[in-house]
């Protein structure tokens, strides 16, 4: 029998009958059983020919069950390493007592395995040790100036490239000088161009390859990035946002906030505008312009049903009913938490007198659990546990177009990044019919919807919005850079892989080239750059564009309600600025015919590199609706990001401070075991 089949064994694991409570046949082995699987094991001499590899047993327990395949069939069994056949002995957890479970070794290993288990933490210690006690390594790291006992090897996995490295339980060391006075992050260290192949159960190299003379090796200098610890620790410059309403609202519209300060108003037409956006990477630094103006320039709804009462229905909501003239007030604890900060607007009415509508937009510092950065590093002297909250500034306004409720968010984080997203929520636009049951529908009577409920269609459609976002990234001349990957073949005599991908920057010079119809096969990033401004080592700064889940029009272009929402025709357009030219769909877009919209503006085709320019993004949803919607959806979300490319000159929260108990006002911190305990304030 060959090595491997200890890792075959099945186990047919009974519960012990003094067991009171009986586990749900899903739960994970418990550290009892664990010890028995163990010493069962142990007791069985896995094979007689042991090889090298079995003089250090691996006990790489696969310790979550599969799920029952069915309600009915037996529960799964616990099972050992990887990747073992389906179990041959049904059973179950809660089978019969017995002091001596069985040991089945029905299933046998192929007699030449292809693969092995995972690396265990031996492996790990003994590549690494092998590695480095290699005379020809020490020459290697000796002859980089380095010393060979402040050097930290990592072994990792060799994936597969033929068979020459085949039935060997092989890995390839990478070494990173450590420089632990200067901090712990030796990943940043490379001893760049050194591999080394160690045969992991023999304990030997392999082979030692050096391709990188003459690469220096950096000496760590600014990258740690513990809060204490290291002789040399970056010290906190940041002030600590969060913790309620850690911002501030001068003149009632400027909001400064951590590292941001920006412009907010309620616009009649456009609901939420966000201007002079401006960001520093830390105290004292000069604020840097990101974004000149930013609003939801257009909401395109087309219905997909052609009958009379139906097929003009194309709404276009921010030129013909306006988002901000139909945002209405907020409801303070359920649309903004606690903490949130409300604004009013100031509207003219249609006899131009003015009035106030209260709570339109809050702001409201967002502390949701979710980490900012982090990291746990395993292969050091001491543990570090590394890590960051996210902590983020909201700015909200929900606009209730008819049916429809439309929650716009204006999202900032302190790494720089903006998102933009946008919810749904409020009522379907509903076809009433005679139809109760899907069953009665004949087979060639298209709904052009879901039946939602007894009566009621709920019709098919979409939703499209449109943002304007003039980015003025360091300044207002930028341009528009698509860092678009393809794939490239490599020969054989370069490399044993077949293919990578490569991906080259084009500057789009006309309109014409800042078009772009998304495609996951196609796919580029989307930079906004200052082709004047040079990070510390020469890349432009810049933010992208990174869209998320979103849809695209499929109706004819020629269709009506898509020649007059024309700017739905690309996901992104790129524009010079023209202060006329704001509205997607026209500055008048109520009875409009399409004469008037960015894909008109755009066919002009002007000049767009390094010029103040627009970029236009649409944000789409397809909407089938279904009875969940009936009779008031629950929200689908969907949103985008601006996010700095090469901006900073690295990481601009590495200074952020992480939190502390005192700074988590709402809900104390639980103990092992416990569930957590808040506090209503
Ligand atoms: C860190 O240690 C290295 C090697 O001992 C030494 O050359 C370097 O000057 C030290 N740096 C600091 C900041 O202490
Ligand atoms: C709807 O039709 C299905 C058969 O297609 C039937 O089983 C069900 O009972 C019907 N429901 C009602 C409320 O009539
Ligand atoms: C932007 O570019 C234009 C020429 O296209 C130039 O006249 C202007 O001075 C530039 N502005 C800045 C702030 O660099
Ligand atoms: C600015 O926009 C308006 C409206 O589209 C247009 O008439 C005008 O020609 C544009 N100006 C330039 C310089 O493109
Ligand atoms: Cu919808």
């Amino acid at each position: 029998m060959e090595s491997l089949a200890v890792l075959l064994l099945l186990l047919l694991l009974l519960l012990s009958s003094l067991t009171s409570s009986s586990p749900h046949p899903l739960d994970p082995l418990t550290f009892t059983e664990i010890s028995t699987v163990r010493s069962i094991l142990s007791s069985h001499p896995p094979s007689p020919t042991p090889t090298p590899s079995l003089q250090s047993p691996l006990f790489p327990f696969s310790n979550h069950p599969k799920p029952p395949s069915s309600p009915g069939s037996p529960p799964p069994l616990p099972s050992l390493a990887a990747p073992p056949s389906p179990p041959t002995h049904p059973t179950s957890r809660t089978s019969s007592p017995s002091t001596s479970p069985p040991v089945s070794s029905s299933l046998t290993p192929p007699s030449h395995p292809s693969a092995f288990p995972r690396l265990t933490s031996s492996d790990i210690s003994r590549a690494s040790s092998t590695a480095l006690s290699d005379p020809r390594v020490i020459r290697t790291i000796q002859n980089r100036g380095l010393d060979p006992s402040r050097i930290n090897c990592l072994p990792l996995s060799p994936g597969w490239f033929g068979p020459q490295e085949e039935n060997r339980r092989l890995a390839k060391v990478q070494c990173f000088a450590l420089f632990y006075n200067i901090t712990a992050n030796f990943y940043m260290s490379p001893v760049e161009g050194l591999t080394v192949l160690v045969d992991l159960d023999v304990g030997a190299v392999v082979w030692v390859r050096d391709e990188g003379r003459g690469i220096p090796v950096p000496t760590g200098e600014g990258t740690d990035y513990r809060y204490t610890g290291g002789a040399a620790r970056p010290g906190v410059m940041m002030e600590r946002a969060g913790g309620g309403t850690g911002f501030e609202v001068e003149g009632g519209h400027m909001v400064k906030w951590g590292n941001w300060e920006l412009h907010v108003k309620a616009d009649e037409r456009a609901g939420i505008v966000v201007s002079t956006a401006k960001v520093r990477e830390a105290e004292g630094e000069d604020w840097r312009t990101v974004m000149y103006k930013g609003f939801a320039s257009e909401l395109f709804v087309p219905y997909m049903e052609g009958s009379e009462g139906w097929y003009f229905r194309g709404y276009m909501d921010a030129g013909e009913y306006g988002l901000g003239s139909c945002a209405m007030p907020l409801v303070r604890l359920n649309d903004c938490p606690r903490n949130a900060y409300y604004m009013d607007a100031v509207f003219s009415g249609e006899d131009g007198r003015p009035f106030v509508r209260p709570d339109v937009i809050c702001l409201f510092e967002r502390y949701t659990g979710d980490v900012a950065w982090r990291h746990s590093e395993l292969f050091s002297d001491e543990p570090i546990h590394e890590s960051r909250p996210k902590v983020t500034l909201v700015i909200r306004m929900v606009a209730s177009v008819g049916n429809y409720d439309y929650i716009f968010d204006w999202e900032f984080q302190q790494d720089g990044l903006i998102k933009i997203k946008v919810s749904l929520s409020g009522m379907l636009m509903v076809k009433g019919t005679a139809y109760q049951n899907i069953s009665q529908v004949p087979k060639e009577h298209d709904l052009h919807g879901t039946l939602v409920t007894e009566n009621l269609i709920g019709i098919a459609h979409d939703h499209f919005i449109t943002f304007y976002l003039d980015m003025d990234i360091d300044g207002p001349n930028n341009s528009f850079v698509k860092v678009h990957m393809t794939k490239q073949q490599i020969s054989p005599q370069e490399s044993p892989r077949k293919s990578i991908y490569k991906f080259n920057r084009e500057v789009a010079k006309t309109e014409k080239d800042g078009r772009i119809k998304l495609n996951l096969y196609d796919p580029s990033e989307f930079h906004i750059v200052n082709p004047a401004r040079l990070s510390k080592v020469g890349n432009p700064t810049g933010y992208k564009l990174v869209p998320a889940a979103t849809a695209a029009s499929l109706l004819d272009l020629t269709d009506p309600p898509q020649l007059r929402s024309a700017f739905t025709n690309n996901q992104i357009w790129i524009t010079p600025y023209n202060e006329s030219e704001e509205w997607a769909g026209g500055l008048f877009a109520y009875q409009s015919r399409g004469d008037d919209t960015l894909a008109v503006w755009s066919d002009r085709n002007r000049p767009i590199e390094n010029k103040d320019i627009v970029t236009w993004y649409t944000l789409g949803f397809h909407h089938i609706p279904c009875q969940e919607d009936y009779p008031i959806m629950p929200t689908v979300s969907s949103s985008f990001d601006l996010k700095p490319v090469n901006f900073f000159d690295k990481n601009p929260i590495l200074r952020a401070a992480p939190y502390f108990e005192d700074d988590l006002p709402v809900c104390e911190t639980t103990a092992r075991g416990e569930l957590p305990k808040c506090n209503s304030i």
